[in-house]
């Protein structure tokens, strides 16, 4: 192992997520490196420590919703419902960093600021929000790619006297019981605060931007029976989804939906609308929802047809169904349509009637009705992938920052290194693989693990990517994204939901088997499109 500064730790680690608890355990109790992991929050778990509001549960079914490093814990967690709330994902990750002893090497409550590069001597100097500075040869950022709130600007949003929060930051004292709620926003999230509000709330009132293409979860009870198949298959479930592209779990579609019958393509849509699950829907009927204008409009009509015979009340059905095309991320709820049949939930179509402001006591649509309310919830979604990092000061070779860098728009090489920031590695930086998100993390601290060991056996002290093979991997996902229908609608995942952001590419969108071939291919090829050197100087070129 290479020993050529005085750091004060070999690694550091960004993030205590799904991808930072593992790339501790990857750097520290597998290559052996003194490692340090940080986190602003006051406990581990990431996303899962964040959102805790009413009804928050992954949404991609919990048998696959996990790590598959550590067998034994496949064999030994249970579970009792096929998606796994986040009081028990959070309890999961949290035996996750017991079992692998990883609490002594986590620094909580503590928000890295910055992370400045030494190019004389190849080092990190990274910066707290506490004040303290810690120096490392890597460091590997495991930020989250929706971790920095959005929060829109909406007039008096500071003389409301309720409570208002977002779900990102939900408060562990804040109860909606018996509550007026109001709730901005209906994607993913929002969706699912408000099946679970309209259960409990007095009123909920849903404050709708864009009407949502959502289909049913599936959620419920598993049977024991059920798990134990889970457990004994566990080599083969995994196998399947690393060789898939969204790797949910479940086979993908290879039949194109114009190449059956109207009535068959009803049939299947109609099987997996019973089954459940938004990526089941979009990637299990057919092969070509995402990317075929023509069988993108049979799912979306199937879906409006679901629509108009679920909710009673015309005009309120009207305002729900969406015309656009279904290329968002795809979402599930249990009974998301079904709500608004109840007589304490309302709809407001914010396109037709928007908010113009909040008052002390609820806010004011340009009807000039009042909705008074309790709870205000901003559902509003994250500034994705590359927010997280803008706001820290993190400067790589001559100074340059990372907001320079990216000014026209985050990139990388691989999704999990950038020209410019030598020994910095992302987990789940911008251009990573479009996928479920745990086996797209093991994935990648996996072979971020295997570079970093590859270096310190063989004495190389600088890794950075390469200019050239940044652009071909930005020009790759573009072309990519251009194939399929998701930058014709604005969402989060080219960063049109943030006003004055970029519209820019920010995923590979060709699958996660594909992207874990690419990734061999680059690492049996020495690393092509990376420039390892053994000496911190040679950089300076
Ligand atoms: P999303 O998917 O970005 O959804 C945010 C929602 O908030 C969406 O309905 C937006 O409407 C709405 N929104 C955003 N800004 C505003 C403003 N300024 N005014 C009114 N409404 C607004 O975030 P989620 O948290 O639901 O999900 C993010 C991901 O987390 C999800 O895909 C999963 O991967 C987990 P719009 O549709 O843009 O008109």
């Amino acid at each position: 192992m290479t020993d050529t500064t005085n750091t004060d730790f070999d690694a550091i680690v960004v993030g205590t997520g799904f991808a930072g608890i593992y790339m501790l355990h990857k750097l520290r109790n597998e290559l052996g490196l003194r490692t340090r992991a940080f986190d602003r929050a006051g406990g581990v778990g990431g996303t899962w420590y964040w959102n805790r509001y009413p009804g928050a549960m992954s949404d991609v079914e919990g048998f696959v919703y996990r790590y598959s490093f550590d067998k034994q814990m496949l064999q030994e967690w249970n579970w009792t419902t096929n998606y796994t709330p986040q009081r028990e994902l959070l309890a999961y990750l949290e035996a996750v960093v017991a079992k692998h002893d990883l609490g002594r090497d986590i620094q909580l409550n503590t928000g890295i600021v910055s992370a400045v590069f030494d190019e004389s001597r190849g080092v990190w100097t990274v910066g707290t929000d506490t004040g303290e500075s810690f120096t490392a040869r890597y460091v590997v950022t495991a930020l989250g790619p929706l971790s920095t709130a959005n929060i829109p600007e909406i007039e008096g949003r500071d003389r409301f006297q309720g409570r208002i929060v977002h779900t990102g930051a939900w408060p562990d004292d804040l109860t909606i019981e018996g509550k007026r709620v109001g709730v901005v926003g209906t994607g993913s999230t929002g969706t699912q605060f408000a099946c679970a509000a309209a259960k409990v709330a007095e009123h909920l009132t849903v404050f709708q931007r864009s009407a949502q293409y959502c289909v049913p979860s599936g959620h419920g009870p598993v049977t024991e029976e059920y798990v134990a198949e889970v457990r004994a298959g566990y080599d083969r479930i995994w196998e399947q989804v690393r060789g898939s592209r969204v790797a949910c779990g479940f086979e993908e579609s290879d039949v194109p939906a114009m190449s059956v019958s109207e009535e068959e393509r009803r049939r299947v849509f109609q099987e997996y609308w019973d089954k459940g699950n938004g990526f089941r829907f979009m990637f299990g009927t057919f092969s070509d929802i995402a990317t075929d204008p023509a069988a993108n409009e049979a799912a979306a009509e199937f879906i409006r047809s679901k629509i108009r015979e679920i909710v009673k009340d015309p005009e309120t059905a009207r305002k729900l169904t969406p015309s656009d095309l279904y290329a968002k991320r795809p979402i599930c709820n249990p009974d998301y349509y079904e709500i608004f049949n109840r007589d304490n939930v309302e709809l407001v179509s914010i396109k037709e009637n928007p908010i113009t402001q909040i008052t002390p006591t609820g806010v004011v649509t340009e009807d000039g009705v009042e909705h008074e309310l309790d709870v205000l919830v901003f559902a509003t979604g994250f500034d994705a992938v590359d927010g997280s990092y803008k706001r820290m000061d993190i400067r790589g070779r001559s100074g340059v920052t990372i907001r320079e860098h990216w000014e026209d728009g985050p990139t990388s090489y691989l999704g999990v290194a950038t020209h410019g920031f030598p020994n910095l590695f992302m987990v789940l930086g911008p251009n990573s693989a479009f996928s479920n998100l745990p086996p797209g993390i093991e994935t990648q601290v996996e072979w971020i693990g295997d570079l970093i060991r590859t270096a310190e056996e063989n004495g190389t002290t600088v890794i950075e990517a390469t200019g050239n093979a940044e652009d071909e991997w930005t020009e790759t996902c573009r072309q990519l994204a251009d194939y399929t229908l998701f930058p014709k609608v604005k969402s989060w995942i080219f960063g049109a939901n943030i006003p004055g952001k970029k519209n820019r590419v920010m995923f590979y969108f060709a699958g996660l088997a594909s992207y874990r071939l690419k990734l061999d291919e680059v690492a049996e090829a020495g690393y092509k499109g990376f420039d390892l050197h053994a000496s911190p100087s040679l950089t300076a070129a």
